[in-house]
């Protein structure tokens, strides 16, 4: 593809691209997290107050979707809006479905961790906040549910903050695909990657490391031999809002089985599941949900600025 190809369909808002030219830290962000992670209005609240937390920490931030055929890596408080409001109406776009929403001028496609990742790297991009990324789900040895989030990881270089992956996922077939992909799993002042809604799991991370400033030496240093794809750092949500083990636990087995019972697979999986455990939780979950999705924004921009 040329470059003129691309910027037919990329558009970089003035404030990211401003940014980028004067080699200023940038923070992406997805929106299927917008639209199919959380409700309305809490989550276009949401949305905005992360991009507060990216300039508070002295970043730019670039919300990522496609819209009306055009890839966008930084948008309006106007598109945040219509995103949110779109809810599960929205595209859930990963990787495959990028060209078939570009190409209908009359969509909102909201980008998981796959899509978002790839449209950053198309705009010079390499650090991204989110909740949660996608996993290998609980018995994939039968369904092969296997997020394309982590594939993406294997060959995009860009680095996903993250609170771990919840255990809605199998997290150590999770690890295990990861060391396949290449990808490594930095802890973020912690040894055991975090469960999102709670603080630890028995599954090491690969390294621990205490600050931004080692993590953003260890990126460069991969980047520096020419070592290609993603990096997952996994930040443990704060202690203050972490949810109690057992009681997510019960909750999520709840969840999973009405999942089965209703027969719901593939790209529902997620959202449907996201959107029980609120409910079961009378909206405790999105609480802790929110505020972990800040602080993973406050740390990525801290990495972002020592780039
Ligand atoms: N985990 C969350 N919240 C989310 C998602 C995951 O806690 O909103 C979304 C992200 O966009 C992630 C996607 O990339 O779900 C993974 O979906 P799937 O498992 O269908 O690949
Ligand atoms: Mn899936």
């Amino acid at each position: 593809m040329t470059n003129t190809d691309l910027t037919d369909f990329l558009v970089v808002s003035h404030e990211v691209k401003s940014a980028l030219e004067a080699s200023q830290p940038v923070v992406a962000l997805e929106s299927t997290i917008i639209s199919h992670g959380m409700p309305y209005p809490q989550n276009v609240e949401t949305a905005l107050l992360v991009e507060d937390q990216v300039r508070a920490n002295g970043a730019v931030p670039a919300t990522i979707a496609i819209l009306n055929g055009k890839l966008y890596a930084g948008l309006s408080k106007e598109q945040i809006e219509s995103i949110g409001k779109t809810g599960l109406d929205a595209v859930k776009v990963s990787r495959r479905d990028i060209p078939f929403v570009l190409n209908n001028k009359n969509t909102i496609g909201s980008t998981t961790v796959a899509a978002t990742m790839i449209i950053a790297a198309l705009a010079g991009i390499r650090i991204f906040a989110t909740g949660g990324i996608g996993g290998v789900h609980r018995g994939a040895e039968k369904t092969m549910d296997i997020s394309a989030d982590l594939s993406e990881l294997g060959k995009t270089s860009v680095t996903v903050v993250c609170a771990g992956a919840k255990s809605i996922l199998d997290i150590g077939l999770t690890r295990e695909y990861l060391e396949t992909q290449g990808v490594p799993v930095i802890g973020y002042q912690t040894d055991v990657w975090p469960a999102f809604y709670t603080r630890r799991t028995e599954f090491a991370v690969d390294y621990r490391l205490e600050s931004p400033e080692d993590i953003a030496a260890v990126l460069h240093k991969k980047y520096a031999v020419g070592l290609e794809g993603g990096v997952v750092i996994c930040v443990p949500v704060p202690q203050a809002y972490a949810m109690d083990e057992k009681e997510i636990e019960a909750v999520i087995s709840k969840a999973l089985k009405e999942m089965d019972a209703r027969g719901i697979t593939g790209k529902q999986t997620t959202p449907f599941l996201l959107e029980k455990i609120a409910e079961i939780t009378g909206g405790n979950s999105l609480k802790t949900n929110i505020q972990l999705v800040l602080n993973n924004a406050a740390i990525a921009s801290q990495v972002a600025k020592c780039l």
